[in-house]
């Protein structure tokens, strides 16, 4: 048993890091024909493995490759989409258990796109790979208003909140949204990024952390787990 729960995490995880959605799917040419990830998810659970140990073995530890080989430039956005939407078609059969209760997300992340900004693609791809971490995702959409996160927070007051944005002009609306949020709730953690984001804007707006890409956020998110 062990041995064949080991194999099908294995296959889970590979699927996973090369964007082997399911059988039909033609990618990776390298697997054409094979069982992606949402047919060996269904497979695991029908096997008796719980859904938290297919997280935690198979899906968290391949999109954390995923991340650190996008970070060092090894892939680039197609393929991270790529994994992405498998991991989306692995999560189809696990979603129901975080909806039962069954099994427990390591947190909240509430993100969206600043107001003004119509970009999205960075901030869907720094939700999946967090989503891929274990954690839910609320995700307020692009041209969000200080109000809409203010009034996602007061919902889920334990949540991380994360701030994107893409052009020079909206990242200034990060400052008044940090300043908002700050004065309202004590201890929230605010994390921001953005193609024209800095460190050193990032402290000078009052926000706790800055990462340029998706395995940044990931990371720090995991050391506040
Ligand atoms: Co826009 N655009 N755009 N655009 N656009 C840029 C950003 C620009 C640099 C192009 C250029 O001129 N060279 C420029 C900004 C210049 C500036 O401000 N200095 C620009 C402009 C000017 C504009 C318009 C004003 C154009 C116009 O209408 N005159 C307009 C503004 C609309 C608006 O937002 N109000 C506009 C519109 C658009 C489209 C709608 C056509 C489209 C967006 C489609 C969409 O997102 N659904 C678009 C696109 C696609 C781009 C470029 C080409 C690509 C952006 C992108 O998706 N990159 C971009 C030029 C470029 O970057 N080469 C450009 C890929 C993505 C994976 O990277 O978003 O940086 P990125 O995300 C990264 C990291 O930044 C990080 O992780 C991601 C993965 O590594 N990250 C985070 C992102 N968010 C994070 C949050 C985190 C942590 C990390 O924590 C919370």
């Amino acid at each position: 048993m062990i041995v064949a729960m080991t194999e099908i995490l294995e296959k889970i995880a590979a699927c996973v890091e090369n964007g082997k959605i399911d059988v039909n799917s033609p990618y990776p040419p390298s697997m054409k024909g094979q069982e992606g990830a949402f047919e060996l998810t269904k497979h695991a659970l029908d096997q008796g493995i719980a859904p938290s140990v297919i997280m935690d073995d198979a899906l968290i530890p391949a999109m954390s490759r995923v991340g650190q080989k996008f970070s060092r430039n090894e892939i680039f956005v197609p393929q991270m989409l790529m994994a992405a939407k498998a991991m989306n078609s692995s999560m189809i059969h696990i979603k129901p258990f975080y909806i039962s209760g069954e099994t427990k997300r390591k947190g909240t992340f509430i993100i969206g796109t600043v107001r003004g900004d119509l970009h999205d693609i960075g901030k869907n791809l720094v939700a999946m790979m967090i989503e891929g971490a274990g954690w839910e995702i609320i995700d307020l959409g692009v041209d969000v208003s200080t109000e809409k996160y203010i009034a996602a927070v007061e919902q889920k007051p334990e949540a991380v909140v994360g701030l994107s944005a893409l052009l020079t002009t909206t990242m200034e609306n990060m400052r008044s949204c940090v300043r908002e949020l700050r004065s309202r709730f004590d201890g929230l953690k605010i994390l921001v990024g953005g193609a024209p984001v800095t460190e050193e804007f990032c402290k000078n707006i009052g926000a706790d952390f800055y990462s340029p890409d998706p395995q940044g956020a990931v990371e720090y998110l995991r050391n506040l787990e």
